[in-house]
């Protein structure tokens, strides 16, 4: 029997992984394959070869993917996110560390089968970094990766862990082996801010109170906003997420520079959000009723990123700025959303 060569993507069945289907699905020739705890929704479903249903840290799963699959890219978005994680530290450890693992190794086993490195994208995040105080956060500005990485959250140092885990699958893997074994591995990483999503509505995060705003308001639900509206962090949407990845992982490897790069786009505080909301609903009914716990998270987290490695080295240039983010994406495809 032959094996196809193919993507894969786990987490598929989540908010980064709605939109990066379509995008591979349109862009690359190979077929996906996908791994989640839930189904796709249908409309995805018919653009993929191969749906698995299932948890990340099954290795028997991961044994029938590669019985009918031959993989040289993996988009490994599959986790749980910070406030999730927040409450089932151990479990968000098993999933987003554990779960990584089992994947970087399987990814070794594929590049060592087939002789060819194995793209491995990696979404990190903002939550990798740790900002002792909000003095210090307000005197930071825009951060550049190597600073503040002092995670005060699971998640965070579940990522910023994986991040080395990535690093050290690709260069340093076995170091001690007769033969060289690194290399097998292509392994890159994004550190996203809070995402913004038209067609999907999140949950889990501790971004989410921006999103869940703009998608209350466009049903006429109240919304109650868990931080103050001072609260400030970066913030990119959805497209501009999903082009990051597709320029990212088709640089030329010689132009990269790092492993990890933050990519930002604009930085609104929750009260400025809540300003385009109001403009584009006026009856929208916004309210704050301040969660102490996830705003000290927040507030660990910069108020922006500095990402000019990414712009330098692999072209990154949102499209999208605070005003077209909102104007031009976010505002007129959720009214036709919830329209319908
Ligand atoms: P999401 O929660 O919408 O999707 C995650 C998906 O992973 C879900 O479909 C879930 O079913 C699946 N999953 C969870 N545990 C699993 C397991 N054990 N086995 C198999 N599947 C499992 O998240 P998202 O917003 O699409 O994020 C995707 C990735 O990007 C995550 O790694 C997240 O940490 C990262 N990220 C997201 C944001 C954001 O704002 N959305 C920002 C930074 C980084
Ligand atoms: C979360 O809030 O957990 C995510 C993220 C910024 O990583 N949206």
């Amino acid at each position: 029997m032959s094996r196809h060569s193919s993507i894969l993507i786990t987490g598929a069945s989540g908010e980064i992984g709605h939109s990066l289907i379509d995008r591979l699905a349109a862009a690359s020739s190979k077929p996906i394959v996908t791994l989640d705890l839930n189904p796709l929704v249908p409309d995805l479903a018919r653009k993929v070869k191969q749906q698995f249903t299932g948890d990340i840290r099954e290795a028997e799963l991961l044994e029938r993917i590669v019985a009918t699959h031959e993989v040289d890219q993996v988009y490994h978005l599959a986790a749980l996110l910070s406030t999730r994680s927040e409450f089932s530290p151990a479990l968000a450890h098993k999933v987003n560390v554990e779960g990584t693992l089992n994947l970087l190794e399987f990814a070794q086993r594929q590049g060592e089968s087939h002789g060819r490195p194995v793209l491995f994208f990696f979404p990190s995040s903002i939550a990798a970094y740790g900002i002792p105080t909000l003095a210090a956060k307000i005197a930071a500005g825009k951060i550049s990766e190597d600073a503040f990485n002092f995670p005060t959250t699971m998640y965070g140092a579940n990522k910023l862990y994986c991040e080395h885990l990535g690093r050290y699958y690709a260069q340093h893997y076995k170091q001690l082996a007769a033969e060289t074994l690194s290399g097998k591995i292509d392994f890159r990483c994004i550190r996203f801010p809070g995402l913004i999503s038209a067609v999907t509505v999140p949950s889990g995060g501790t971004s989410d109170y921006a999103p869940e705003m703009i998608h209350a308001a466009a049903q006429n639900q109240p919304y109650a906003c868990f931080v103050r509206p001072d609260a400030r962090i970066p913030f990119l949407a959805m497209p501009d997420a999903v082009e990051a990845i597709w320029k990212l992982v088709n640089c030329p490897k010689g132009q990269l520079s790092r492993s990890v790069y933050n990519v930002g786009a604009f930085a609104p505080s929750a009260g400025e959000v809540e300003a385009v909301v109001r403009k584009a609903f006026p009856s929208a009914v916004i309210t704050y009723d301040l969660d102490a716990k996830r705003q000290t998270i927040v507030d660990s987290w910069p108020a922006d990123v500095d990402d000019t490695a990414a712009s330098r080295d692999w072209g990154h240039a949102p499209q999208y700025g605070f005003e077209a983010a909102f104007g031009d994406y976010l505002i007129p495809q959720i009214r036709k959303r919830y329209s319908r």
